[in-house]
């Protein structure tokens, strides 16, 4: 009973939405990602969402620290031909839709971390099973501290504002939000949101290092390509990189 009224609470704030015309939700789950790969015979626009994530997952084998009712824990069944080459290209539209919803002054660190400031509020992340593709969102929304590895690094709409927000209204403006650029890049591929997308990007004209496979590529972000890669200018010359591959962080600081 509390799932469907939970259901309606959000269907209420929802447009004339795909995503979320459907949701599976769940007071407790492992990860909101791995439930949906169970369940992808779900329609397109499934969203499946939890109270609490026993096994939240980042990217790279990372965790998501996921407490019980104070954020976000949503995922995003997509059921569309989208090319394997712009996968990773969901995970940078959702993170302008997550910005456009929240307000705040959010900002992204290019790839996925939505921030506040220099305090990730947001991460997201995209996978694929099968023909279908999963995007995973997950929003500090009542936290009200974090763990001390974390206390540095996050942030939520609680402790930015001192007020405690509804989960089921934020969650219907991301979906919202969500969908009108979703169908925007699959008409149009990412240069319909590229320009969002970098005026958003505060990791643009820092200082950075990327980690990919052990090895490390140092230098000053210079732009974002149209693919939505970081093009790092470096001693010997530019590089691109894609966000499945890299970590980046900045070299002074956590952007
Ligand atoms: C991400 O990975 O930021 C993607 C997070 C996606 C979470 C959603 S929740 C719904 C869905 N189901 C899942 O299982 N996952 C998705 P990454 O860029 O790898 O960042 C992970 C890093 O962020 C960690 O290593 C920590 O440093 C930090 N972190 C962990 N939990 C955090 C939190 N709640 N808030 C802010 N930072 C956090």
């Amino acid at each position: 009973m509390i799932g469907m009224f939970k259901e309606k609470r959000i269907k209420k704030s929802l447009s004339d939405t795909v995503f979320g015309r459907n949701i599976v939700y769940m007071h407790v789950c492992d990860s909101t990602n791995e439930l949906a790969k169970r369940e992808v015979e779900m329609p397109h626009g499934t969203v499946f969402i939890a109270d609490e994530q026993t096994n939240g997952k980042g990217r790279l084998g990372r965790t998501w620290e996921s407490q019980k009712k104070s954020g976000i824990y949503m995922s995003v069944l997509i059921k569309d031909d989208i090319p394997l080459r712009d996968i990773s290209q969901l995970t940078l539209v959702a993170g302008v839709a997550v910005c456009r919803a929240l307000g705040y002054d959010t900002k992204i660190k290019w790839p996925n971390d939505v921030v506040i400031g220099t305090r990730k509020v947001c991460g997201i992340l995209t996978e694929r099973t099968g023909d279908a593709v999963i995007c995973g969102i997950g929003i500090n929304v009542n936290t009200k501290e974090f763990p001390p590895h974390l206390s540095d690094i996050a942030t939520s709409l609680f402790i930015e504002s001192g007020e405690k927000h509804d989960r089921d209204y934020i969650c219907a403006l991301v979906l919202n939000e969500f969908e009108i650029l979703y169908n925007q890049f699959k008409d149009g591929g990412f240069a319909e949101i590229y320009g969002q997308y970098f005026d958003l990007c505060v990791t643009l004209g820092h200082d950075v290092v990327a980690f990919r496979d052990g090895e490390e590529i140092t230098g000053f972000a210079c732009g974002i390509s149209l693919e939505g890669g970081l093009i790092i200018d470096t001693e010997d010359g530019e590089v691109t990189v894609s966000s499945g591959e890299v970590s980046v962080r900045g070299m002074y600081g956590y952007i």
